[in-house]
């Protein structure tokens, strides 16, 4: 029975991902360890894909062996989630990017796609340089910016 109603979501997810309209591209961009995919891990959580238990800790999108063992994200590495907002379907393409200069090109091909970005900024740590650097870039790839600290 489960099974039969994921197979109907995926059916429904993948007609709206035809509908340009109703698909939205949204990142994260931050500084090297400022907690971009632990805050992935929350959002996964919020749409019922990881359990309160493990968010946070399972870091689903650091899924490259090496990503697990350094504790960094060296890609970027997407999820499209199913949203509802004023009663109409919505994909929300998230894209979790790596912060660690190195691999700054994973983050300027992710903003061309990107129709906005959440912006992940240690509280303790401040804005650092690849805040400020990836923050200029997503600004001149009109990339709404959304901030979270
Ligand atoms: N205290 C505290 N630690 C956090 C918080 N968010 C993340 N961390 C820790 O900070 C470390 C880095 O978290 P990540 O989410 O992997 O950071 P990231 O920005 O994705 O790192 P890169 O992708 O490698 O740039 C992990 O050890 C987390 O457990 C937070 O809100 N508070
Ligand atoms: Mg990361």
């Amino acid at each position: 029975m489960s099974v039969r109603v994921i197979e109907k979501r995926l059916d429904e997810m993948l007609a709206i991902m035809r509908k340009p309209d109703q698909v939205r591209n949204i990142g994260t961009l931050a500084h090297v360890d400022h907690g971009k995919t632990t805050t992935t891990d929350s959002l996964l959580m919020g749409a019922g894909l990881l359990s309160p238990k493990v968010a946070g800790k399972t870091l689903a999108l650091d899924y490259v062996e090496i990503e697990q063992l350094r504790q960094m994200t060296v890609k970027a590495a997407n999820i499209s989630l199913y949203f509802e907002y004023g009663g109409k379907p919505y994909i929300i393409n998230l894209v979790d990017t790596p912060g660690h200069i190195d691999f700054c090109g994973h983050v300027t091909r992710s903003l061309r796609v990107m129709d906005g970005a959440i912006v992940v900024i240690d509280a303790v740590e401040g804005v650092m340089t690849q805040t400020e650097t990836y923050l200029k870039h997503a600004l001149e790839e009109y990339v709404k910016p959304i901030l979270i600290d």
